[in-house]
């Protein structure tokens, strides 16, 4: 057990007390709807989770690595869709805030520090997933202006974003060629393709970014020439801890409301809870939940430290704990029986959501060639 200390505590007591009150309750309803919640973003601004481990001078919350994977599973055990939406915004934040000049950050970040506006990561095209190094989305120096021109695919909250952050070639093939951009909503030749229809993460929209000669000034480059992919990378060791820990919200939350479940619900002449081939897997989980909790904060102080094994174990925290984390949701939903299966009960919205986070922000497979090479280079 990790004893968290009293800022810690009450830092998760008030996000568990806002998830209680403005997610929880419309989970089911927003997922049904395809609903994104932008007014409850902006609330979410208002405590600070806009910009977590961004710095204060731009309105950022200082905090670490280690206090999201905390803010990330209260999160979650409201909304899992929501808390990974979040989690995606503050990687934007973070990547402006780290590698933008003075003059970037107090631009970009205040608004989306208070989630007025919203930011898009913009890395993957219809070619190029997991292969990143491969993308072909161009930006050609014009003057004082870049001409950028491409598709990206897959983007989380795009149409609904202010603040676009779009890796494109600017030189050579493979990683060394590829800058990074911010690219702000209502620049002429930006547009967005329909909303995808997803197994999960409905409360959120995913959607084509498509530039077609959209033109931003020299200023609007984040980092150097032929920085942006080690920008991008760097951004999602971080994600990565964060998507572990929403699937670890989630999969908590469907435990809990499990054992609730067994403890009322009676066969066989009791309470299922008193069947000792239920209570096993409820220890099982339980159990599994605790072991991946463990290797999500380890690898969360050891990007916080910058540790030089922290992207390997960021790697390894986000394979193993959205693995674990989907099988106890799927089991939870057999746990339920027929209900499990029925959407008011949020169990089934729980196990659609998780399963995405073993594909997005790197495959489980991706995680797998990250820890791999490590260990031979090593
Ligand atoms: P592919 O790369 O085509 O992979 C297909 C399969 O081959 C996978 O199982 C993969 O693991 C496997 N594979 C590929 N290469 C290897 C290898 N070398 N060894 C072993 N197996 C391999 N991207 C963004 O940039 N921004 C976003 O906001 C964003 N949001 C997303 C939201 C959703 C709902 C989804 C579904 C995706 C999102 N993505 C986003 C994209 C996501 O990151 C990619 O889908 C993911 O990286 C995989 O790329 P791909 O889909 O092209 O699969
Ligand atoms: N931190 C710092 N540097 C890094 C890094 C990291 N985490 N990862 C790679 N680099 C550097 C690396 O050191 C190398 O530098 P150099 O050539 O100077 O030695 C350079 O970047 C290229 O790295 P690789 O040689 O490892 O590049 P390769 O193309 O072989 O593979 C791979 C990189 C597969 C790890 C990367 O393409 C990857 O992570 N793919 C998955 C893509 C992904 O995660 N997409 C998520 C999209 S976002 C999303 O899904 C959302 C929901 C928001």
């Amino acid at each position: 057990m990790f004893i968290l200390d009293e800022e810690q505590q009450d830092l998760v007591d008030a996000v568990r007390d806002f998830a209680n009150r403005q997610l929880a309750p419309h989970a089911v309803e927003w997922d049904q709807a395809k609903f994104f919640p932008v007014d409850v973003l902006r609330e979410a601004g208002g405590l600070g989770l806009g910009a977590i481990y961004a710095h204060e001078d731009v309105g950022g919350s200082g905090l670490t690595r280690s206090d999201a994977a905390l803010i990330f599973e209260e999160l979650a055990r409201g909304d899992t869709t929501i808390a990974a939406y979040i989690s995606i915004h503050n990687m934007v934040v973070w990547m402006i805030d780290r590698f933008g000049t003075d003059e970037q950050r107090r631009r970009w970040i205040p608004p989306l520090a208070t989630m007025e506006q919203l930011g898009s990561y913009c890395l993957t095209e219809p070619d190029a997933g997991s292969d990143a190094a491969a993308l072909r989305t161009t930006a050609i120096l014009d003057g004082d202006h870049y001409l950028l021109n491409g598709v990206k695919q897959f983007i989380s909250g795009a149409g609904a974003s202010s603040v676009y952050l779009v890796m494109a070639r600017t030189g050579e093939p493979g990683p060394h060629g590829i800058t990074a951009f911010v690219v702000p909503a209502g620049t002429p030749g930006l547009s967005f393709g329909q909303n995808e229809r997803k197994m999960g993460w409905n409360a959120q929209p995913t959607r084509q970014v498509i530039l077609e000669n959209v033109r931003v000034p020299v200023n609007h480059r984040l980092g150097e020439e032929g920085g942006g992919f080690v920008i991008a990378m760097k951004g999602l060791d971080g994600g990565r801890l964060n998507m572990a820990a929403c699937s670890l919200g989630g999969a908590q939350w469907a435990l809990e409301r499990t054992v609730a479940h067994l403890r009322t619900r009676t066969a066989f002449g009791g309470p299922l809870i008193d069947q000792q081939a239920l209570l096993f897997q409820l220890a099982d989980m339980a159990t599994e939940l605790e072991a991946a909790r463990s290797l999500l904060r380890h690898a969360a102080s050891s990007l916080d430290r910058g540790d030089a094994d922290a992207v390997s174990l960021c790697a390894m925290a986000k394979r193993f704990v959205t693995d674990v984390s989907f099988t106890a949701a799927n089991t939870a939903l057999q746990l339920h029986g027929g209900y499990g299966y029925l959407a008011d009960y949020g169990i089934e919205k729980v196990v659609r959501d998780l399963r995405v986070h073993q594909i997005l922000e790197g495959t489980n497979e991706i995680m797998r060639l990250i820890v791999g090479r490590a260990i031979v280079e090593d």
